[in-house]
């Protein structure tokens, strides 16, 4: 398996925000570490042209996600300063079939890494935490995929945007935050902060001992998507999604 040549097919469409056919099809064999070194030397084709790292993202984080696309763990993805929406708007021309989902965005302050990781480490490095949202755009057709596929897919990122204001790490019950998703002024999904692996921080745990076993880190200033707290919803041109975050205010995301 040459994959280095399956990397830049990926990178090709995630680029040029093209469908593909899922990997596994013509790669039965591939598994979970040859899928991270697709998704790490197709990143490359990116950093490479001028994109940067500037921080992580954990996918499939809850419950209700993994059943949803048929697996049982939690993912992690790598995110690019391209990626990063600075206005609240989303152009969805570039995109196959982009998808919204709530998160918590942590920023940290001094490198987090090691196998021996504890919550504890999490909060004596966290720097601020912002209310989020992330924009998931499979490169497969459907969203359907096998757990490497959507590894080698980076996860599915694709933009993601922070609220203007950060708040504190220690004046939060980050697993007790209601949060509410408006499509058109219609609710269309809540969820509490706990659907993020009984608890946010615990995801950066996650996290760092994933990294860790690949031999990366969380560096200081880095941001990290913890995971979506609601189910991800479709949205289509014209629409304006509301995100609203018990006591921490709204988001608001338009699609052109
Ligand atoms: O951010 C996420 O939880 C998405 C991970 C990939 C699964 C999907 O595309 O729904
Ligand atoms: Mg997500």
């Amino acid at each position: 398996m040459d994959l280095l040549q399956i990397a830049k097919h990926v990178a090709d469409h995630q680029k040029n925000g093209q469908e593909m056919d899922k990997i596994s099809l013509s790669h039965p064999n591939m598994n979970v570490e040859h899928a991270y070194e697709i998704q790490k030397l197709s990143m490359d084709q990116a950093i490479n042209n001028g994109d940067r790292l500037i921080g992580w993202k954990m996918g499939l984080t809850s419950k209700a996600k993994q059943l949803s696309v048929g697996v049982e763990e939690a993912i992690y993805g790598r995110l690019t300063s391209s990626m990063e929406l600075t206005e609240p708007t989303l152009h969805i021309g570039n995109l196959i079939h982009p998808r919204v989902e709530p998160e918590f965005a942590f920023i940290l302050n001094k490198e987090l890494k090691g196998d021996q990781i504890t919550v504890r480490d999490v909060w004596m490095a966290t720097e601020c935490i912002f209310p989020a949202i992330e924009v998931i755009d499979s490169r497969y057709r459907n969203f359907s995929f096998t757990l490497e596929d959507v590894v080698a897919d980076n996860a599915s990122s694709s933009k993601f945007i922070l609220g203007n204001q950060a708040f504190s790490p220690y004046f939060t019950s980050w697993d007790k935050v209601g949060v509410s998703m408006a499509r058109n002024g219609e609710t269309v999904q809540s969820g509490v902060g706990a659907a993020v692996l009984d608890h946010p921080v615990k995801s950066i745990v996650e996290l760092v001992k994933m990294l860790d076993r690949e031999g990366f880190s969380v560096k200081p200033g880095m941001v990290v998507l913890a995971g979506g707290i609601t189910e991800a919803i479709n949205v289509y041109n014209g629409d304006v999604i509301e995100v609203h975050y018990d006591q921490l205010g709204t988001l608001k995301l338009y699609v052109e």
